[in-house]
């Protein structure tokens, strides 16, 4: 592929929850990790690695899917990944498993490879983490209405994210195939 980027998927929030959800980080007391910045935070849908975004665009124009509700309910430590993150007490909805399946089978059309692994939605919230801290988490509902590509830019900073392209989420959804 020519002028690849580093590409995922995701659910990006408003401002309310972007808010919500920088001000949640300040309460959890957590030692030697990197909290995600708050322009940073988001919930990843499907990773694809170095893509060409136009690419991906073209493979998702025809592509519906129905919105859907997430309830982020308890705090979560990864180990592998060492991330503190987000997670939902209750499994995750079929709107959301058929979205990040049409995503992950639009990658596969561009000749991407995906992770395998069965979709378990998280924001993280911090990376480097070594433990579970104790917290309260505040349920905190996200009402999915659009998904976006997003870049993963470097720079001097570290890294930013930026959507380049989003789609709405609607009702009634039919994929062509
Ligand atoms: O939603 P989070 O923040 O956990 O960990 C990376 C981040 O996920 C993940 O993609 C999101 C945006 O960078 N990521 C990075 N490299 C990855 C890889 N090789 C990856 N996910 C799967 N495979």
């Amino acid at each position: 592929m020519s002028n690849t980027s580093r590409l995922f998927f995701a659910l990006w929030p408003d401002t309310k929850t972007r808010q919500t959800l920088a001000a949640l980080s300040q309460t959890i007391a957590a030692k030697d990790c990197t909290w995600v910045s708050p322009h940073n935070l988001h919930l990843t849908l499907v990773f694809l690695g170095a893509a060409d975004a136009e690419t991906i665009k073209q493979a998702v124009a025809g592509m519906t899917a129905p919105p859907f509700t997430l309830t982020f309910d308890r705090l979560s430590y990864w180990q592998k990944p060492r991330i503190l993150c987000l997670t939902c007490r209750q499994p995750a909805p079929n709107e959301a498993l058929i979205l990040t399946s049409a995503l992950e089978k639009a990658a596969a059309n561009c000749g991407l490879r995906t992770d395998t692994r069965p979709y378990t939605p998280h924001i993280t919230l911090a990376r480097h983490a070594d433990y579970l801290p104790e917290a309260k988490i505040e349920p905190l509902i996200w009402r999915a209405e659009s998904f976006c590509l997003v870049e993963s830019c470097s720079e001097a900073e570290g890294v930013r994210y930026q959507v380049i392209a989003q789609w709405p989420l609607v009702n009634n959804a039919v994929n062509p195939d």
